[in-house]
């Protein structure tokens, strides 16, 4: 009988622990027993395997042809053209003319070798990653006032002992359905709060008891949060000996939110004055509060400031590095912790250091084995760097390592123009995603399970993805093919394909920086010993942060005072709405893998609109009928799903799926000025009933 494998899933940050055991039929997966998931898996990880056979999965790299069409090459050829192209884009149009895009699914060895690779190989900054539009906007945040980015500061566990969790804008119960079972005690006693402007699954579970469900309009949170800082301070509710001892900069915050009196935050948020006393009261009562962000806050252009209001109620209200309350953001993306602190960040080398830190290039030339001065500056974040293809100075060639942009990138006409004003585009994928299919070369990578790796997940614990299953003769894994590209390329560094010893130059090159691996190897990982970072050598781990100090030099906290920049809530006329995007159970992100999943395609085989029966009443749409959505940018049309979860003012659809229904069509490229995360969750939408045989004329 075939050996189980004792991994976890490919998909989101939970990273539910799973055994996967081949057979005849193809690899069984079976939930397995794990601090986070409890042996539970979602619909998405049951079904996760299938992709290993899938019969759309590509085999052998695929070389534009004349024609337009794809044929099929050798690795030599394919690696051949491809190093050449590169080298010539850089002899004509300089290093920075070509672009590195990463993912924050790639393993911690990945992530590495691809920062290192963009550095030392090709000689860009121009490298950076789809973790710029899930988690950058709280990642600055706990930045600035932590002086450390882990999203959450304490073990997921810790949740099962808390009275009151407030959840502003994430739907945890279907984009980690497991989750859940870690907020029981908080529904058991009435603590659980939910801010959505749907009534979600998440919503719901606070049916239970005395749980609340606030429903702000999209983008208000900021005032919100604003209103119950100036509560908990005009009420007396300030830990004030903590807010003493702890941070800096109380008083500033003090003179900043006594503008936001409760009846001009309810008129502002739509969010009644008895619910923000009452909401304000509960999160004071302690011990056993946690506050947590998702993308529903964060895929704002006030990202930053509106995770850092939240920072600051929990800061005043003294929940942050103790044992028994917290706050933290829920990170999205399987590695999408580790995925930001190895260097595939345009201002970042691995450790989580600064790349324009003297002492930081140092340390990172030292270990890569060259001078300095050789390590490029920083580059442009995401989407400048999809923005400046084929722009004057801009990027020519790029290489795709893990993300859709077609899909998933705001303002998806404006990328595609991009793509198509480039010179040359990699892309290295399993599938023809929707950016793979633009691509001039695609190079078939191996799968999860396939390979050796470590993630790190949303509770900064670094876990050993193990291979379960052989690849397919014809793919090969990254580590691969940046040492081979690397070989052509003449680059200096070595780059070995050996995941172990990435993993050990990995933690080397993070030793005495901010997300210190160094205590770290995989014979340590592979005792499933638990190992939370910073982990320096010679330590066991931090399994809790902020206990005796913040990361700052001085070891306290910065209370930052925040302003709300537009205050104004678009006018909600004729058919004008606000339009918000998020997810689906089914899917996973821009779709590539989850639409080839039978099960998962048959229960959501395409977008639907989600607006309340009310408004699809007033504009004549039913449900079930087609509708066009229009912004600035694009035009969507899909089916209606009406549905009284939903305010009046509000239209959501899932960013999963593509062509006519890609809901980045819509969304604008404006972004954070502070993360440069783009607005995904407020777009004004004019919303118009289509007739039937006009949808798809
Ligand atoms: N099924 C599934 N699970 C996933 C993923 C997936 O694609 N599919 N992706 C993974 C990744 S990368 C991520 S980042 C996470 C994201 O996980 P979540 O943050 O839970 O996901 P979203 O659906 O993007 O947004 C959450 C909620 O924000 C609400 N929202 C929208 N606008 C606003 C607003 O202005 N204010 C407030 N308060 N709420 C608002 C939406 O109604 C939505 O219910 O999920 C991970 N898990
Ligand atoms: N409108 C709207 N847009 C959004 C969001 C939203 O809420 N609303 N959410 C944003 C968020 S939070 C995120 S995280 C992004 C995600 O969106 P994307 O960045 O597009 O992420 P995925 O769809 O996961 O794309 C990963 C691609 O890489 C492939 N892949 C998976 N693993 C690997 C690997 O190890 N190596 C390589 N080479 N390829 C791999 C997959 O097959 C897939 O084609 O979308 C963002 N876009
Ligand atoms: S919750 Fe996330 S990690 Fe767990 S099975 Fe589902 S997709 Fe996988
Ligand atoms: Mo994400």
């Amino acid at each position: 009988m075939t050996p189980a494998t004792s991994t976890h899933c490919p998909y989101c940050a939970l990273q539910c622990a799973m055994t996967l055991t081949p057979d005849v039929g193809g690899v069984t997966v079976a939930g397995r027993a794990f601090p986070t998931n409890r042996g539970g898996l979602c619909k998405k990880g049951w079904t996760s395997a299938e992709l290993l056979s899938s019969p759309e999965r590509i085999l052998e790299p695929m070389l534009r042809q004349p024609d337009g069409t794809f044929a099929p090459a050798s690795w030599e050829e394919a690696l051949d053209l491809v190093a050449g192209r590169l080298a010539a884009g850089r002899a004509e149009h300089g290093a920075d003319s070509v672009g590195v895009f990463g993912g924050g699914g790639l393993t911690n060895e990945k992530a590495y070798q691809l920062g290192k690779f963009a550095r030392l190989a090709l000689g860009s900054s121009r490298i950076d990653y789809n973790g710029r539009f899930c988690m950058s906007s709280a990642a600055a945040a706990g930045n600035r006032a932590f002086g450390l980015d882990r999203g959450l500061p304490f073990r997921v566990e810790d949740l099962g002992a808390a009275r009151t969790i407030l959840i502003l804008g994430s739907n945890v119960a279907q984009t980690m359905p497991p989750f859940i079972a870690h907020l029981d005690g908080a529904r058991k006693a009435g603590g659980l709060i939910v801010v959505d402007p749907r009534r979600t699954a998440t919503a719901r579970l606070t049916d239970d008891g005395a749980g609340m469900h606030i429903q702000p309009t999209p983008g208000s949170d900021l005032v919100l949060l604003l209103g119950l800082i100036n509560i908990v301070i005009s009420e007396r509710l300030v830990d004030t000996d903590y807010v003493a001892r702890r941070t800096v900069g109380f008083d500033a915050l003090r003179r900043s939110v006594g503008r936001w009196w409760t009846e001009r935050v309810q008129e502002h948020t739509g969010v009644p004055v008895w619910q923000l006393r009452e909401l304000a009261r509960r999160l004071a009562e302690g011990p056993g509060t946690y506050i947590l962000t998702g993308r529903g806050v964060e895929q704002h252009a006030d990202g930053t400031d509106t995770a850092t209001a939240a920072i600051n109620l929990s800061l005043i209200l003294g929940l942050v590095g103790t044992e028994h309350s917290g706050y933290g953001t829920l990170t999205g993306q399987g590695n999408g912790q580790g995925g930001r602190e190895h260097g595939q960040k345009c201002d970042q080398l691995p450790g989580y250091r600064k790349i324009t830190d003297p002492a930081a290039r140092a340390h990172v030339a030292g270990v890569w084995g060259v001078h300095p001065d050789s390590l490029p500056g920083q580059g442009l974040p995401a989407v400048e760097l999809l923005a400046a293809m084929g722009e004057p100075g801009g990027i020519r060639c790029l290489l795709v390592h893990g993300s859709n942009v077609v899909v998933s990138a705001p303002n998806a006409d404006r990328v595609r123009a991009g793509i198509a004003a480039l010179d040359f585009l990699v892309v290295c994928d399993f599938f023809f995603s929707e950016t793979a299919a633009l691509a001039d070369v695609v190079l078939p990578v191996t799968q999860w399970a396939e390979e050796e790796g470590t993630m790190t997940s949303l509770e900064g614990r670094v876990i050993r993805r193990r291979r379960a299953v052989d690849a397919p003769a014809g793919v090969r894994s990254e580590l691969w093919i940046f040492r081979e590209l690397a070989r052509r390329l003449d680059a200096p560094g070595v780059y070995s394909a050996n995941p172990a010893e990435v993993f050990d130059e990995l933690c080397r090159a993070s030793a005495g920086g901010t997300a210190d691996y160094s205590g770290l190897s995989y014979g340590l990982l592979d005792t499933d010993e638990p190992a939370y970072w910073p982990y320096p050598a010679g330590s066991t781990g931090t399994p809790r942060l902020f206990l005796d100090r913040f990361a700052h030099a001085d070891g306290l906290a910065r209370i930052v005072a925040v302003q709300a920049r537009s205050t104004d809530a678009p006018a909600q006329v004729g058919g004008t709405l606000t339009l918000i995007t998020g997810r689906l159970l089914e899917h996973y992100q821009s779709g590539t893998q989850t639409r080839r999943v039978a099960e998962l395609l048959t229960a959501r085989p395409e977008a639907r609109a989600q607006l309340h029966p009310a408004t699809a009443d007033r504009l004549g749409i039913a449900d079930g009928g087609w509708l066009e959505l229009s912004s600035e940018r694009g035009t969507v049309r899909c089916r209606a799903e009406a549905s009284a979860d939903i305010r009046a003012d509000t239209v959501f659809l899932p960013f999963h799926f593509a062509g006519d229904e890609c809901a980045n069509l819509l969304t604008d490229d404006v972004t954070d000025p502070i993360s440069g995360m783009p607005e995904f969750k407020k777009t004004t939408v004019r919303v118009r009933a289509l007739q039937e045989a006009g949808a798809r004329a």
